[in-house]
C-alpha cells in the first residue's frame, strides 16, 4: 500500500518535472550523456580546452572528437574548421578559443539533429570584438533592464561567487560573444575605485577561459571625483597622469583588460567639452594610456544638446569635423539610428561619413522601446536592416556591415556592440523569447550574413523542439514580430511618441513644457491640421543632406522616400495618396489595425503550440502575448484617437472601433520610474 502511494506520487510529479522548464538553460539544453565519456583528444592544453573537453564529454553523443591547433593564416583569429568521417570528427583552429567555439558549434548542430557523417564547414567571425554593454549600476539596478536586478553582486564580490557568472560566460561563448562592458554608460566614478577593480578582476578571471574580455564604462570626471584633482580636463597633465596610473592599476589586476566605453557630454554626463576640449581630445587622452597594454576606447556618438538643431542631425554635425583626429585605438560607437533605438529609424548617417576613423554599431537588445519584457519582438530583422543598409559612402554596396567589418576600409580593429537584456531573472531576459535577441546579436556579430530566418530556426530548435509543427508557425511569428510592433506602435516612420520616462506605452500628446523640446513626443510627430511627420527635407531640418547621394535626393523627395520612413523625413498632408491609393490618414488607421490583428493571430497560433512544449514556458509566453495584444489595442486607440483630433477624418468603417476614450488614456500614468 505504502508502495502504491509512492507510485501515485511519482505519477503526479513526473510530468511536472518533465514538462516544466523555467528557461534558465537558454538555448543550451544539451542532453547529458548517461555515462561519463572520454572521447576528446587535443594537441593543446589550457583551461579553455578543458572546458571544450568537459562540454563534449558530457553532452556529445557522437563519434570521437579531435581538437587540433593547426597552422592558419595570420588573421585567422578565432575561426575554425570542422571535418568529419563516420568514425571521427576533427575541429581545427588557430587558437584554443577557436576550438571551444567549434565544440559549441558541434553541440548546437546536435541539438538541431544535423547529419555528422560527412561534415565539412568553416567559420570565421565577422568582427573582432563582439561585445555586450550592460547598463548595470553598482547598486544592483539596471538602467532599462527588464529582467530583474543585475547579475553582478557587487556586495558579495570578490569573495562570494554566484554560479551564474560562469553560466553567463558559457552562454556567451556558445554563440561567439567575446567581450562585455560590466557597467552602465551613465557610469559611476566608483567603478574605478580600487575595491571595485578587485571585484572586476574576479569576474574577469571567471570569464577568461571562455574567451570573454572585460571592459568598463568610465565617468569622464573620475580624476576629479575619485582622485580629488582640480578638474578632469584632458589636457591637464595631472589628469593625464591620473588616467595613466589608473590604467597601470587595472592592467596589473587584469592583464587582458579590454578598455573603456565612454558616454561623454551626452544627457548631462561630463566630458571634455566641459573644459572647451573636443571629443577627440577626450578620447585620445584615454587611448594613449591604454595603448601600451593593447586596450581600446569605444567613444559613443550618442550626443545631442538642447539646441535648435534637429536632434537627428547632431551626432553627424559634431563628429564629422573630428574625422582623422582620433588615435587608432579609438572606435566611435554609433547607435543604429540617429535618434534612439526606435522601433524603426532611418539608419544613422554617421556610418560611412567618418572616413579616417573606425566605426562600430551599437544595437539595443533590451527592449526599452519595444514593449520591454512583455512584448515578443524578434530583433534579428531590425539588426539586419541596419547592417544591410547601403550608405553609398563609397559607391553602391557600401553597407553598414561592410563599413564596420573592415571589408570596405581596412581597419585595425573591428567591433559590434549591443545593450544587453540580461538580469537575474530565472530565464535571464524576462520574456522567454527575449533570449532569442541575445542569441541573434551573438550570431550576427559572429556572421552578419546569416539570415533572420536561419537564426530563428536554429534558436527555436535548440530552445524548444525540433518538431516542425512547432518550429514553422512560431518562426513565422518571430520573423514578422518586429514589423507587427512597428505597426501597432509607430508605423510609416513615426517615432518617439512614447510615454516620457519609462517609454512603455503611448503618449503622442506628450508635451513636457519647460523641459527640452526634444524630450516631448509632439516634437517628433509634428501633427497639425495639415498633416503629420517631421520635415527633414532641404526645406525642413535638412537632415537629408547628411546622407550620401543618391540617398539625400531619394529621402528629400516624398515620392521616392520608402513609405516605411515617410513620416521620418516628411510632413505629409492627411489626404496624401499613398502607393496603394489610400490617403495617408486611412493608411495610418489600417496599419495600426493590422498590428492589432497580427497580435490576435499570434495568440491563436501560440495556443495551438501547447502540445509541443513544456507547460511552464507555454503558459508564460501565452500570458505575455495577452498583455502584448492588449497593449497593441491601447497603442492603436491612443494614437488614432489623438491624431484624429488633428486629421478630423473618420476612422475607416471596416476596422475595429476604438474601445477606449482618449481622455481616459491620457490619464494613465504608469509608475515605472526613470528620468527622461
Ligand atoms: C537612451 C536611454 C537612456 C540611456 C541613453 C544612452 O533612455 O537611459 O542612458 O539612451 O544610450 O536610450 O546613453
Amino acid at each position: 500500500m505504502q508502495h502504491f502511494r509512492h507510485y501515485i506520487l511519482l505519477f503526479l510529479i513526473l510530468p511536472l518535472i518533465a514538462f516544466a522548464e523555467d528557461g534558465s538553460q537558454l538555448w543550451l539544453r544539451y542532453p547529458v550523456n548517461p555515462k561519463p565519456r572520454n572521447i576528446v583528444n587535443s594537441n593543446s592544453k589550457s583551461p579553455t580546452i578543458e572546458i571544450a573537453k568537459k562540454e563534449l564529454n558530457q553532452h556529445w553523443a557522437g563519434q570521437a572528437v579531435d581538437l587540433k591547433i593547426d597552422k592558419f593564416p595570420e588573421n585567422y583569429k578565432d575561426g575554425y574548421k570542422i571535418v568529419s568521417t563516420p568514425k571521427k570528427i576533427s575541429i581545427l583552429a588557430k587558437t584554443d578559443l577557436g576550438l571551444l567555439y567549434g565544440s559549441y558549434h558541434l553541440l548546437n548542430l546536435q541539438q538541431q539533429k544535423a547529419d555528422f557523417s560527412n561534415l565539412k564547414l568553416e567559420e570565421k567571425p565577422s568582427y573582432d570584438v563582439r561585445i555586450l554593454n550592460h547598463w548595470d549600476n553598482l547598486d544592483g539596478t539596471i538602467e532599462r533592464g527588464y529582467a530583474g536586478h543585475s547579475l553582478w553582486k557587487w556586495e558579495d564580490l570578490p569573495n562570494k561567487l554566484s554560479p551564474r557568472y560562469e553560466e553567463y560566460a558559457r552562454a556567451n561563448a556558445s554563440i561567439g560573444i567575446n567581450a562585455t562592458v560590466l557597467n552602465n554608460v551613465n557610469a559611476s566614478p566608483n567603478m574605478l575605485r580600487e575595491d571595485y577593480l578587485k571585484k572586476v578582476k574576479v569576474l574577469a578571471d571567471i570569464f577568461r577561459p571562455y574567451g570573454i574580455k572585460v571592459y568598463l564604462s568610465v565617468n569622464f570626471s573620475s580624476p576629479k571625483v575619485l582622485g580629488g584633482l582640480q578638474n578632469s580636463d584632458p589636457l591637464n597633465q595631472d589628469v593625464q597622469k591620473w588616467w595613466k596610473d589608473k590604467a597601470a592599476e587595472i592592467y596589473k589586476l587584469i592583464p587582458d583588460f579590454g578598455g573603456f566605453l565612454v558616454k561623454a557630454n551626452s544627457e548631462g554626463q561630463p566630458g571634455p567639452q566641459d573644459y572647451g576640449r573636443t571629443h577627440a581630445d577626450g578620447a585620445n587622452m584615454m587611448a594613449d594610456v591604454l595603448k601600451p597594454y593593447g586596450g581600446i576606447v569605444m567613444w559613443r556618438a550618442f550626443v545631442y544638446s538642447p539646441s535648435k538643431e534637429d536632434r537627428a542631425k547632431q551626432a553627424h554635425l559634431e563628429f564629422v569635423p573630428l574625422d582623422g583626429k582620433f588615435k587608432d585605438n579609438v572606435i566611435i560607437q554609433i547607435k543604429n539610428g540617429p535618434i534612439d533605438f526606435q522601433p524603426r529609424e532611418a539608419f544613422n548617417p554617421l556610418f560611412g561619413a567618418l572616413r579616417k576613423t573606425s566605426e562600430m554599431v551599437e544595437f539595443q537588445i533590451t527592449q526599452e522601446y519595444l514593449g520591454q519584457a512583455n512584448h515578443l519582438v524578434f530583433l534579428a530583422p531590425l539588426f539586419k536592416e541596419t547592417l544591410d543598409s547601403d550608405t553609398f559612402s563609397d559607391g553602391k554596396g557600401s553597407t553598414i556591415a561592410k563599413i564596420t567589418d573592415g571589408t570596405l576600409r581596412p581597419a585595425k580593429l573591428t567591433a559590434i556592440s549591443a545593450v544587453a537584456n540580461i538580469g537575474e531573472d530565472k530565464n535571464w531576459t524576462g520574456h522567454h523569447f527575449a533570449q532569442a535577441n541575445w542569441y541573434a546579436f551573438g550570431r550576427l556579430a559572429w556572421n552578419h550574413d546569416l539570415s533572420s530566418k536561419q537564426i530563428a530556426d536554429e534558436w527555436l530548435k535548440m530552445t524548444f523542439t525540433n518538431n516542425k509543427d512547432f518550429v514553422n508557425p512560431v518562426k513565422e511569428i518571430m520573423l514578422t514580430s518586429r514589423e507587427t510592433a512597428v505597426d501597432y506602435m509607430m508605423p510609416l516612420g513615426l517615432h518617439h511618441i512614447f510615454a516620457g520616462g519609462h517609454h512603455y506605452g503611448p503618449e503622442p500628446w506628450g508635451d513636457y513644457k519647460g523641459g527640452r523640446p526634444d524630450w516631448s513626443p509632439v516634437y517628433y510627430h509634428q501633427a497639425n491640421a495639415e498633416g503629420i511627420g517631421f520635415d527633414r527635407t532641404k526645406t525642413g531640418s535638412n537632415a537629408v543632406s547628411q546622407y550620401f547621394p543618391p540617398l539625400n535626393e531619394i529621402y528629400n523627395n516624398i515620392k521616392t522616400t520608402p513609405e516605411n520612413l515617410i513620416l521620418w523625413f516628411h510632413h505629409v498632408p492627411w489626404d496624401y495618396r499613398m502607393k496603394d491609393g489610400k490617403t495617408l490618414w486611412d493608411e495610418l488607421c489600417y496599419k495600426y489595425d493590422l498590428g492589432v490583428h497580427e497580435m490576435r493571430d499570434y495568440q491563436k497560433t501560440w495556443d495551438k503550440m501547447q502540445a509541443y512544449i513544456d507547460q511552464q514556458r507555454f503558459s508564460e509566453v501565452q500570458d505575455k502575448l495577452k498583455i502584448q495584444a492588449k497593449d497593441a489595442v491601447w497603442w492603436k486607440d491612443a494614437c488614432l484617437l489623438y491624431f484624429q483630433t488633428f486629421s478630423k477624418r473618420p476612422i475607416p468603417s471596416d476596422i475595429e472601433k476604438p474601445v477606449h476614450q482618449l481622455e481616459d488614456l491620457k490619464k494613465i500614468k504608469l509608475n515605472m520610474g526613470h528620468h527622461n
